[in-house]
């Protein structure tokens, strides 16, 4: 069995920041979150009883690598990028079965009334309450293909939700094909169910990969999927929640601002509409929730398969690449590689192809193997005393890019690429001790301050 509760029954207690008493649901668990990465803590967070609702609230729970690499089956944050890719390049289906818990309870016609859904407000400026944490199933119209991604939904009343797909996805793509024919696309909306399932929705794979095929691989076994009750999409047998409708070939309403993950509320959006047609859930369902905005959670979910995809397909050109970080503070739209560069012009053939690989980038920086890509002090330095701006650095502008940027014009932005690696002229030496220096100092230390 693989589902969000045999997860949450395998974490420490003490990774569980758990909340008895009854608690008002609208903005609280985004501002706990954030108090709580100022503090660096990324527990999960658990409210037994929110205020006005008859079912807990789990979030935060992709707020750490550490737990993600746990989530993907890897021993630890370093070595997720190999389990990633040995789950991508080793897919096992998703196997179907008769019935399943998530259909435990099934609300169609005038029984149906999202309302009574824990689904809160983020943040202050968001236009409503929104589901962020529903990962999207639909088919291709064309090849059937199955996809899993996350799309923002605002709830507009009792079977009536405004999503925005600005990203551009595979999700678009099949809605613009049915638009086409004056279809209607069925979407399945799945809230909580085993976190391997929603790293594999956050992947950027090819149009022809069901990303259930992933999240099997993750899994080592094949997830469990039920038939949808009134369209037909199939969904994991051992989910909470699953909200079945359509989203409409030919309304478009207004929708948001919402909180995004650049760190802005925004307005931009397709103005899509999502109308119900059932909920099928457990009996007792728990709600599952993910922090939006640029919070530590919501940048990880959308980040740590891509890092691993990327850095691969990069790896695979230059073998030279020796590492990938998308750094927090650049949202998605920076990326720090490291290089054990061999020869000159290598750092640019590294930065075309990722410009290539992501069209979220803006800005990306090569740096030599000494640097750590995880710090941006060191990255600071790397610019400050190997680069030039005259000669290190090229500009690519106007490529389509993330609309959600807000400084995007006509969903197109610049590439800044920047070279910051010693170059073959170079002529200054890091300076250094003599290792017996340190150890002395390390001994010295050791007797004052044990
Ligand atoms: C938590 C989260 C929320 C997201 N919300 C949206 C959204 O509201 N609209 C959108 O178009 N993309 C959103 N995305 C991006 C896509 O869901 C994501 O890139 C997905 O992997 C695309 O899948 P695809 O390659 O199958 O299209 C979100 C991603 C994450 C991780
Ligand atoms: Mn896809």
């Amino acid at each position: 069995m693989a589902s969000l509760r045999t997860f949450l029954d395998s974490l420490p207690d003490e990774e569980i920041l758990r909340f008895e008493e009854p608690i008002e649901l609208d903005y609280t668990p985004t501002a706990l979150v954030l108090e709580l990465e100022k503090q660096q803590k990324f527990p999960v967070l658990r409210f037994e009883s929110p205020n006005g609702y008859d079912m807990p609230v789990v979030a935060n729970l992709f707020a750490n690598r550490d737990r993600i690499a746990r989530i993907a089956g890897a021993p630890d944050a370093a070595s997720f990028n190999e389990t990633w890719l040995r789950a991508e390049n080793n897919p096992i289906p998703p196997r179907m079965v008769e019935s399943g818990p998530v259909q435990e309870v099934v609300f169609t016609g005038d029984d149906v009334d999202v309302q009574t859904l824990p689904i809160s407000r983020h943040f202050k400026a968001d236009a409503g309450r929104y589901i962020g944490s529903g990962i999207l199933v639909c088919k291709d119209p064309d090849t059937g293909v199955r996809n899993l991604s996350f799309q923002r939904l605002q709830m507009k009343g009792r079977n009536r939700f405004g999503a925005s797909l600005h990203s551009r996805g595979h999700i678009w793509d099949h809605w613009l094909r049915a638009q086409k024919r004056g279809k209607n696309l069925e979407v399945a909306v799945v809230i909580g169910a085993h976190p391997a399932i929603y790293l594999a929705a956050g992947a950027k794979v090819a149009m022809e990969v069901d990303e259930f095929d992933i999240a099997g691989g993750l899994l080592g076994k094949p997830v469990d999927l039920v038939k949808c009750q009134t369209i037909d999409i199939e969904v994991p047998a051992e989910a909470e929640i699953v909200i079945e409708g359509e989203l409409l070939a030919d309304v478009a309403e207004d929708e948001g601002p919402y909180g995004e993950y650049t760190g802005y509320s925004t307005f931009r959006s397709t103005r899509n509409v999502f109308v119900v047609k059932a909920v099928t859930r457990r009996a007792k369902p728990i709600y599952f929730d993910l922090i939006p905005g640029n919070s530590s959670e919501h940048l990880l979910l959308g980040r740590c398969a891509k890092e691993a995809h990327v850095f691969e397909r990069l790896r695979e050109v230059i073998p030279d690449v020796k590492a990938l970080n998308y750094p927090k503070s650049g949202t998605h739209f920076h990326a720090y590689v490291s290089l054990e560069k061999r020869a000159e012009g290598q750092a640019r053939h590294a930065l075309m192809l990722l410009f290539g690989l992501d069209a979220y980038l803006k800005l990306a920086i090569v740096v030599d193997e000494d640097i750590d890509i995880y710090n941006e002090e060191d990255i600071l330095f790397a610019l400050a005393t190997r680069f030039q701006a005259d000669t290190d650095l090229f500009v690519v502008p106007k490529v389509f890019c993330n609309r959600l940027d807000p400084s995007a014009v006509d969903g197109m932005s610049a590439k800044m690429g920047i070279d910051a690696t010693i170059s073959k002229d170079f002529d200054a030496d890091r300076i250094a001790l003599p290792p017996e220096a340190i150890e002395r100092a390390k001994a010295a230390l050791e007797k004052l301050m044990p």
